[in-house]
């Protein structure tokens, strides 16, 4: 492939491509471990300079009419979608996912935009009824000011929209840290902004590692913080502004997701979905399944047929249309996927595939050097004290857990982690379905589906230690904008509700 970095490398700074003094590092192709590119780790100072141009942007940026901000937003709509196989091309090359999903990533991204720029004009806000008749109140939105967005590589132009599209069509400005391990996805989405014509310093981009993001962080001219990316992470910045009155912060995190498989399902479905689950991203969604709850009466023709299609999922390159897995994002991540396989085994466990060290065959040619790594399946009766079945990895490690007894129990295994993100059930009794509907501990339910895919139409989030506040699509309003509740008076009297007296009595 050809693509190669170009143009100016460096952060976007009030309207101006800025030269970083930070130290270089490098973009690298995980299939490969070729470099891809050399940029600039964004320093303190750097962050600094992009927070107050965001600031001294905001006024006039805020004064603008929704649909005349929204105007920048449908060009980046167009370009997303005119330059949808290059740029799904980068994200393929820059962390490793198979090209169709390189693709949707970018499909994910026009969409959001689409939704942010659309709802410009689209009704607002509540009319409230009041108790006096000669008196309108209603919703108003405000924006907050300036927006930090931390964002992650795994959907590297996805999720930088999920958290700008509608901070910026409400009137916000934006300072935004795109993950270190995507940077030239960072760098394109930047161009697109500035090909725009938005005002100078409405959007800012700073690439860099945690000491930039931290600054973000830091920086309490930072009105809002929009954070997706580790549960680690996101639980310090939480306790950090929990305790700042006035700024607000929403969390996305990860997740210990599972699919419960029931006495009823339809096992098509349910070893499809488990596969499209565990596997797709190389299991590097925040909504991936690592843990699938079958129920005793089926679990065996079940394991069987997941088993022969872990052996034989296609690992390799993920520009290669017939992969179905690409490699893993860096070597941490397959130190961590490594780790938590012999976590398991220590645990007891019995390994059902080890495709964990793929075979030198499997390798793509003149690839090497990748973040190489295949399924890893096994089988374990419930016990809540495995780490394994607790612990999040972030990689293709499934574990299979049979159970006995009805919906309840499996609801009961299926919730006893500490995070929730995304589930699913896999039944053809509505009842089954139901209460899992009602008693499933995640902020994204599926039924007869695998627990990935989200539309940008609804709310992305977690409960428990997934996250705090949806910084994605209709919901990130909730954390970009203050509610004002305004009461107008159309009388010339003034008349309280709740029976309060309006009356001012004197000594008289
Ligand atoms: C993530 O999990 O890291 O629901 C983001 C999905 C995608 C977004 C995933 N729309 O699978």
């Amino acid at each position: 492939m050809s693509q190669q970095v170009t143009g100016p490398v460096g952060h976007y700074v009030d309207g101006e491509w800025i030269e970083s003094g930070g130290d270089p590092f490098e973009s690298v192709d995980p299939a490969t471990g070729e470099s891809l590119g050399e940029f600039h780790r964004g320093t303190p100072a750097e962050v600094e300079r992009a927070v107050r141009a965001a600031e001294d942007a905001f006024p006039a940026w805020r004064a603008l009419s929704y649909v005349d901000r929204a105007e920048h937003l449908w060009e980046v709509f167009h370009e997303l979608r005119d330059r949808h196989e290059e740029l799904g091309e980068i994200v393929t090359r820059e962390c490793g996912k198979e090209i169709s999903e390189g693709k949707a990533d970018v499909t994910e991204a026009w969409h959001m935009v689409e939704w942010a720029a659309g709802n410009a004009r689209h009704p607002h806000g509540d009319v409230v009824p009041s108790e006096i008749a000669e008196k309108d109140a209603y919703m108003r939105r405000k924006p907050r000011g300036v927006v930090g967005c931390i964002t992650p590589w795994n959907f590297p132009v996805a999720i930088p929209f999920w958290h700008m599209a509608v901070a910026l069509v409400e009137g916000n400005t934006v300072v935004w840290k795109p993950a270190e391990q995507t940077p030239w996805c960072g760098q394109v989405v930047a161009e697109m902004l500035d090909d725009t014509g938005v005002p100078d310093g409405v959007f800012n981009m700073v690439q860099g590692f945690g000491d930039a993001g931290n600054a973000i962080v830091e920086d309490d001219r930072v009105d809002t913080v929009l954070f997706t990316g580790s549960a680690e992470v996101g639980h310090s910045i939480a306790d950090k502004l929990g305790s700042e009155p006035g700024r607000e912060v929403a969390l996305e995190m990860g997740g210990k997701n599972a699919i419960v498989v029931t006495e009823h399902a339809d096992l098509d479905v349910a070893v499809h979905s488990a596969v499209m689950s565990a596997f797709k991203t190389t299991g590097q969604r925040c909504v991936s399944a690592e843990r699938l709850i079958v129920h005793e009466d089926v679990h065996g023709e079940f394991k069987t047929r997941f088993v022969d299609l872990a052996e034989d999922v296609a690992v390799g390159d993920p520009l290669d249309e017939s992969t179905f897995m690409g490699p893993v994002v860096d070597e941490s991540q397959v130190e961590k996927f490594h780790e938590y396989n012999g976590l398991a085994r220590e645990e007891g466990v019995d390994v059902l595939v080890d495709r964990a060290e793929l075979d030198e065959g499997e390798i793509p040619d003149g690839s090497a050097d990748g973040y190489w790594v295949g399924p890893f399946v096994y089988e374990t009766e419930y016990d809540p004290e495995l780490r394994c079945l607790q612990e999040e990895v972030f990689g293709p490690h499934v574990a299979l857990i049979p159970y006995s007894g009805d919906i309840e129990r499996a609801v009961e295994i299926h919730n006893d982690v500490p995070y929730g993100l995304a589930g699913a059930i896999v039944s053809e009794n509505y009842r089954q379905l139901n209460y899992y509907r009602d008693h499933g501990e995640v902020g994204l339910a599926y039924a007869n589906l695998p627990c990935i895919g989200a539309e940008v139409q609804l709310p992305f989030g977690g409960v428990k230690k997934s996250g705090k506040g949806a910084p994605s699509a209709r919901e990130v309003i909730e954390a970009v904008t203050e509610r004002t509740a305004w009461t107008l008076n159309n009388a010339t009297d003034i008349e309280m509700a709740q029976g309060l007296s309006a009356d001012i009595t004197t000594e008289e």
